[in-house]
């Protein structure tokens, strides 16, 4: 499917840094070394709902990283998908009383269109689940005539046991690995499994819901973790650069996809750095579709907020912290971008080349966004006091936040 237009990326002068960066994986950071082109896979989003500000924040924090690429003179080959055909879709379509597919095309135009107001840069390839089954498949029966998948009643699982790097990504112990199974789409309690954690990676036709040709496997529908496999592996191949989302995908979801593809291909790793963003929450809890305690952006955009405020409430806030939304976040971004704009309106101003590279070392240093915006406040400060002399000061300015944070001045 397309994905939404870019916004323009100022050219700055001389180079970014390479990117230090926390891996889930390995529990620390670790510098990229990407080549000239940087390889990166962002699971999506599942449309049966608008873009929330937890979305929106993980969303923000990939963009920082093609951004620092970027900025670092390389191409960037992102690649994201959209689940637009899983239970969750089909429960709300079903709950709703509305076709699935006019659901899922209804939310991922709002997506597109709130990605694009955000400034966050597009995906290379934006591939839907349901466009990626003819892919998908031939990868389940390889799984399955390898003796890495077995079929229940018609459904075929990933057997975990078949890939020896099985629990690297997450390192959670077997009990935590059943829980949060139970929780995140996975059925721990089904009988006749190998392993409770076992994943779904072909689901037989079931009455009532769509299926596909599924070749040798049947009519059916594919599992959540082949996806992301299918598409990465098709777009990306193995050993790519980062593989990003939430920190609600460490496991099941990134943990069972890099384990399909160890098996699948004989190489490991999957992706060189796993990298998962906080939860921001509402009233306590974390913004979820399924609990409803949501603020979407497509609302505050109706209600006149600018998206720049938005994104700025979002950098506030380091990208693996977990944090609250609240109207006093909303309110300190609206106030900064305020000032902000105010510095950069005058011709001239303090020296800006010490600022671009404290933004660049900040962001460089594990997306330290709240450092990056204290530098930029202490130049606005300076201004707004001080002034300064320097022709184009501002403008420098300016386009280094757009730049390198995607923040229209
Ligand atoms: N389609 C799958 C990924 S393949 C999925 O998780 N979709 S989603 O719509 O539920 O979430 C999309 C992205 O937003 C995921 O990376 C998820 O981790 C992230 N996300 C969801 N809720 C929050 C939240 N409250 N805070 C931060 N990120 C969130
Ligand atoms: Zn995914």
């Amino acid at each position: 499917m397309h994905a939404w237009p870019a916004s323009e990326v100022p050219a700055l002068p001389g180079k970014g840094r390479d990117l230090r960066i926390h891996d889930t994986a390995t529990g620390g950071r670790v510098t990229l070394d990407p080549g000239p082109v940087a390889r990166i896979y962002v699971c999506g989003i599942t449309p049966y709902d608008a873009t929330h500000l937890g979305h929106a924040a993980t969303y923000n924090a990939f963009d920082l990283v093609q951004r620092v690429w970027l900025d670092t003179k390389r191409q960037v080959h992102y690649v994201q998908n959209v689940t637009d055909v899983d239970d969750p879709l089909l429960e709300r379509a079903v709950r709703d009383g509305i076709d699935w597919t006019g659901l899922a095309e209804r939310e991922t135009s709002l997506f597109r269109e709130d990605m694009t107001a955000l400034r966050i840069l597009p995906p290379r390839h934006f591939i839907g689940a349901v466009e990626a089954i003819p892919g998908i498949v031939p990868l389940v029966e390889r799984l399955r005539d390898m003796g890495a998948a077995y079929e229940l009643d018609g459904d075929i699982y990933f057997s975990v046991e078949s890939d020896r790097h099985f629990g690297e990504v997450s390192h959670y112990d077997a009990e935590v690995m059943r829980a949060l199974s139970a929780e995140r789409g996975g059925d721990p309690d089904r009988p006749g499994k190998k392993n409770p954690i076992d994943p779904m990676l072909w689901m037989a036709a079931r009455e009532g819901e769509p299926s596909w040709d599924g070749g040798s496997l049947g009519p059916g529908r594919p599992g959540w973790h082949i996806e992301c496999v299918a598409i990465a592996l098709d777009h990306l191949g193995m050993g790519f650069d980062v593989q990003g989302g939430g920190s609600d995908l460490i496991f099941p979801h990134h943990e069972m996809g890099a384990s399909h593809a160890h098996a699948l291909t004989g190489e490991h790793p999957f992706a060189k750095a796993y990298v998962h963003a906080g939860m921001v929450a509402l009233h306590g809890q974390k913004m979820s579709k399924s609990k409803g305690n949501l603020v979407f952006v497509s609302t505050l955009r109706r209600e006149g907020v600018d998206p720049a405020a938005i994104r700025l409430s979002l950098l506030a806030h380091h990208y693996r912290a977990d944090w609250e939304w609240t109207d006093q976040v909303l309110q300190e971004a609206v106030e900064r971008l305020g000032r902000w704009r105010a510095a950069v309106s005058r011709p001239d101003g303090p020296p800006a080349d010490a600022l671009v590279e404290e933004i660049r070392d900040a962001l460089a240093d594990d997306l330290d966004t709240p450092a990056a915006l204290a530098a930029v406040d202490r130049w606005a400060a300076l201004q707004s006091t001080e002034g300064g002399t320097d022709e184009g000061a501002p403008g420098v300015v300016s386009r280094a936040v757009d730049a390198l944070m995607g923040v229209a001045l």
